[in-house]
Parts: C-alpha cells; sequence; structure tokens
C-alpha cells in the first residue's frame, strides 16, 4: 500500500536548499521527517492530500508541482511580500478557479497555485414563474352549462387577472355550450399565437347526467392535450362535482373560487414560459460565446 508521495526537489547548493524549504514552510506546508547525514540532507514538508494528476488537453498550469490551497490570492500576497518570483500573475482560470505560478528558487522548477471559487460547481437552476400579469395575453374559455356556476368561476378569474396586473384589453373571454366544447375553443386561442396562457373553466356535475365520467375524462384529456401540443400553459378550471352544493362551495365559498386558482396557475406557467425561454436564450449567448473563444485560441 502507497503511503505517500513526495515531489523530490534536489539543488545543488546549500543556499538554495534552505530557500526551498523556507519557501514551502511560507506557503504553509507542514514540516515532517527530516534528517541530516554524511552524504545528503533532506527534509519532507507535508500537504493534507497528495497525489499524481494525470491530464491531456488544454487550460492545464505550466508547472512542475501544483499545489491547491483556500486562498490563491492571500498566497499571492504572501509570495510577493517575501520576494518570491511570480512567474505568471494571479488570474482567473476557465475552470472556475483563481492560479498564479512562482519560480522555485535554486532552479528548482514552477509550482502552480491555485484555489477554486466558492460558487465554481454548477448550482441547481431553479426555474419558477411569478404572479406578474402585466403584459401578458390571456384567454379564457368559460362553458355556459351550469353558467350559475360558470360566471362565478369567471369572475373570480377576471378578479385575480387584474389584480395580477393584467389588462382588460389583453384578455379574450370566448363562450362555449359546455365542457365538451372547451377543449377546442382553448386550442383555438393557443394555436393563435397570441395568447401567452389559456384558462379553462366549466362546471360538471355528476348528479346531473349519466355520462359524467365520459365527459369529465374527455374534457380533461383535452386541456390537457391542447397544452401539450400548442406548448402553451392552460390552466384547468373545470369543476367535476358529485352535487350543485359541492360546485357552489367551489365557486366562491368555503372551498375557495377555482377560477381565482385556475387564473393565478395560468399567470404563474405564462411567466415560467417566459423565464425559461430568456434562460434558453442566454445559454445559447454563452455557448456562441465559447465557441467564438474556442476559435480565436
Ligand atoms: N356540460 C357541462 O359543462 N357540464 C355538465 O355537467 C354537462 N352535463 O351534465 O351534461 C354538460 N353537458 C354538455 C356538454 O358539455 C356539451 O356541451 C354537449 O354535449 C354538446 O356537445
Amino acid at each position: 500500500m502507497i503511503k505517500s508521495i513526495h515531489k523530490l526537489l534536489v539543488p545543488e547548493r546549500e543556499a538554495d536548499f534552505h530557500a526551498l524549504v523556507d519557501f514551502f514552510d511560507a506557503l504553509g506546508l507542514a514540516p515532517g521527517e527530516s534528517w541530516k547525514g554524511r552524504r545528503s540532507q533532506g527534509v519532507k514538508l507535508d500537504a493534507p492530500e497528495a497525489g499524481v494528476e494525470i491530464g491531456m488537453g488544454q487550460g492545464f498550469p505550466q508547472a512542475d508541482l501544483v499545489v491547491e490551497c483556500d486562498s490563491a490570492d492571500v498566497l499571492y500576497e504572501a509570495a510577493k511580500r517575501r520576494g518570491f518570483t511570480v512567474a505568471e500573475e494571479i488570474a482567473d482560470c476557465e475552470w472556475g478557479a483563481r492560479m498564479f505560478t512562482l519560480e522555485l528558487p535554486g532552479r528548482a522548477g514552477r509550482l502552480a497555485i491555485f484555489s477554486y471559487n466558492k460558487d465554481w460547481r454548477a448550482k441547481p437552476q431553479v426555474g419558477e414563474g411569478k404572479l406578474a400579469a402585466s403584459g401578458k395575453r390571456l384567454g379564457i374559455v368559460v362553458s355556459r352549462f351550469n353558467a350559475f356556476i360558470t360566471e362565478r368561476l369567471l369572475g373570480g378569474a377576471l378578479d385575480a387577472l387584474r389584480r395580477a396586473g393584467a389588462r382588460d384589453q389583453d384578455i379574450t373571454i370566448m363562450r362555449v355550450p359546455g365542457a365538451f366544447e372547451v377543449p377546442s375553443a382553448a386550442r383555438r386561442l393557443a394555436a393563435s399565437g397570441r395568447t401567452d396562457a389559456v384558462i379553462c373553466l366549466a362546471c360538471i356535475i355528476r348528479g346531473e347526467t349519466s355520462h359524467y365520467e365520459h365527459l369529465a375524462n374527455e374534457v380533461t384529456r383535452g386541456i390537457g392535450q391542447s397544452a401539450q401540443e400548442t406548448g402553451v400553459p392552460h390552466a384547468y378550471g373545470v369543476l367535476t362535482c358529485d352535487s350543485l352544493e359541492q360546485a357552489i362551495d367551489r365557486a366562491g365559498l368555503k372551498m375557495g373560487n377555482k377560477g381565482w386558482d385556475a387564473a393565478l396557475s395560468a399567470v404563474e406557467m405564462a411567466s415560467l414560459q417566459v423565464a425559461s425561454r430568456r434562460s434558453s436564450v442566454a445559454r445559447k449567448d454563452r455557448r456562441r460565446q465559447e465557441a467564438g473563444g474556442r476559435k480565436r485560441r
């Protein structure tokens, strides 16, 4: 089992030997085993971690020895104060570090010293939309079936949009006969290219129809499909209730207003779209810059 790895420096002159010991001591390496015999003398200066690094390609320092430290800037100042010969000034590296190189005393080669920048590792990119509707073009599809309920959903949605900053002239309302017609109208709005998000409002009540399940499933599937295929966010403000009482609760009484909730979801998703478009543009710009940089080198 390997116990340690040491870079061997053997200067010819005793003065250089002491200069090297002082040098690494000054950099903060810990004095380890040492000896002084008839034919030789030596001292090991140890780092908490050591090893062999094998690399290929570009971006490596021109050095015989590489030291990673907490702060290359602090060691750079210390090295200058002590009059060490700086071969390459401290600078940012493209791999997220600060680095400089020194000429070792006694022509023992070059030493590169670097520290990683604190934030060099990529952080998770969090995308989150904002509840800001100003400048957003919003479409609302509302079913006339169960109008007593759906008009309340529409009132809640409009109130939420206005409070989030939407202007009335940017809101398009499309009325359709029933829930079944909502997906196709939503798709028309989404495909128009003039809508940032669509809010779908309807109310399906189990007690009043034997085909409740079919209708609810089809409306849900259709709205989802329109969202997927057009890429325009669709908010689902469709009440699927067992009774009228339940619907009333969800349209402005005990359980809040599903139209309001759907409107805010639409605004959030519309602004998330914009945010992710912007960040993909920024990513493309960065890639273009990097490609330009590679060509120049
Ligand atoms: N439409 C609704 O929006 N809610 C319902 O509960 C409902 N029921 O009970 O049948 C309903 N039916 C109409 C349907 O959505 C279509 O408009 C109709 O079938 C014409 O295509």
